[in-house]
């Protein structure tokens, strides 16, 4: 008899190791082998750092530590357990090494060290063939069922509230580093286990590096302040942009944000099933290339959104993944001035039938605090 996965643990991965193994035939593989821990989250409900999941069609093998011994039983369902007394590669190639014949075994070029293959390759022996994973797992979470997509929705609501919470205590005199830590705080006892990424809170000039790291800068009134934050809930990531103004905005500060808005606005109108990433962004670069502004947007439009605060697809110039209904994406145009500042807007949005939907709820007006 099965047991439930615990209730802080993401939704039931069952049916999703089904669905990579019948992806075998055109991967053409017989085993994969999944480092990534997320990977692994996602297919097994196994939520710690350390492991190696082997799928197999007859059977699905984690292989773990002690440390894991008892989580892995509680998040896991229909998986074989493996703690490895020995390292865990050891483990991965010693059950390789046992099966009969030759095998052809995927494995991530992306997230697999030189180091581990080299182990790997050395220690299962020539019967083993490895072969490159296709990101078969990433594809698969792309696209998001409707347990998931509740969770994110949760997720983007939540940082949104806490945007609301931030508003009302950011004040000239604080320093970036205390608004920070007041973000931080806010999405912790709002329920989240943490930031999806270290809290972005940029001000004044600063506000013009795209990824800039909160400092003991103090906010000074008439500054812009670029806050980009996201939170943690079971296992999925929000990720939301705001950029407010101490004091009244110049009319220059508002033309630039109404043309980012703007932006904003025609990317997430071209989003649809059907349509590819890379319209997405062209949509809204050329709504800043008409205003002038193409040359201060310096990065790509958006990416995709999960379980890992980015991931596919990448909305980048001429990206051709085709959009599919379930995607979730941010969708953060942005405009940097070297000595002004910069502004960014960014939402979470679901691929719906027929067009994009937010997920976050915050207010896009330029608020004036
Ligand atoms: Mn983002």
């Amino acid at each position: 008899m099965a047991r439930q996965p615990a209730a802080t643990t993401q939704p039931s991965p069952a049916n999703r190791i089904q669905r990579l193994i019948s992806q075998f035939s055109s991967l053409r593989v017989d085993a994969f082998l999944v480092s990534h821990p997320p990977n692994i989250r996602y297919l097994s409900g196994f939520s710690g750092s350390a492991g190696f999941l082997l799928i197999e069609p007859a059977r699905a093998t984690l292989f773990t530590d002690s440390r894991y011994t008892f989580q892995a039983r509680e998040e896991t369902v229909g998986i074989r357990v493996h703690i490895a007394k020995t390292g865990l590669l050891a483990a991965v190639a010693a059950a390789l090494k046992s099966r009969s014949g030759r095998r052809r075994v995927a494995c991530s070029d992306t997230h697999l060290t030189v180091a581990q293959k080299r182990a790997l390759e050395a220690l299962a022996g020539k019967r083993v063939r490895w072969v490159a994973d296709a990101n078969a797992v990433e594809k698969l979470r792309a696209i998001k069922v409707p347990s998931e997509l509740s969770i994110i929705r949760e997720a983007a609501e939540l940082i949104s509230q806490v945007f609301r919470d931030a508003t009302k205590l950011i004040r000239p005199g604080m320093s970036e580093l205390d608004v920070a830590a007041e973000i931080e705080y806010a999405i912790k006892r709002r329920g989240s286990s943490g930031a999806s990424f270290e809290t972005i809170v940029a001000s004044g000039a600063r506000s013009a590096w795209a990824h800039a790291r909160p400092t003991s800068k103090l906010l000074k009134r008439n500054e812009l302040v670029v806050l980009d934050h996201g939170a943690i809930l079971r296992g999925y990531c929000s990720d939301m942009t705001r950029t407010v103004s101490l004091g009244k905005a110049s009319s220059r500060v508002r033309k630039l944000y109404k043309a980012v808005l703007d932006a904003q606005q025609a990317g997430k109108a071209a989003i649809r099933p059907g349509a590819l990433a890379g319209d997405v962004d062209k949509a809204a670069r050329r709504v800043l290339r008409q205003a002038g502004l193409a040359r201060y947007f310096t990065h790509s439009t958006g990416h995709g959104l999960g379980i890992e605060v980015h991931e596919m697809p990448r909305l980048g110039k001429g990206d051709g993944t085709i959009l599919q209904e379930g995607m979730v994406l941010t969708v953060e145009p942005g405009v940097y001035i070297e000595g002004l500042g910069g502004i960014r807007i960014e939402d979470d949005v679901v691929v719906t039938a027929s067009g994009a939907q937010d997920l976050t709820t915050a207010t896009r007006d330029l608020l004036e605090l």
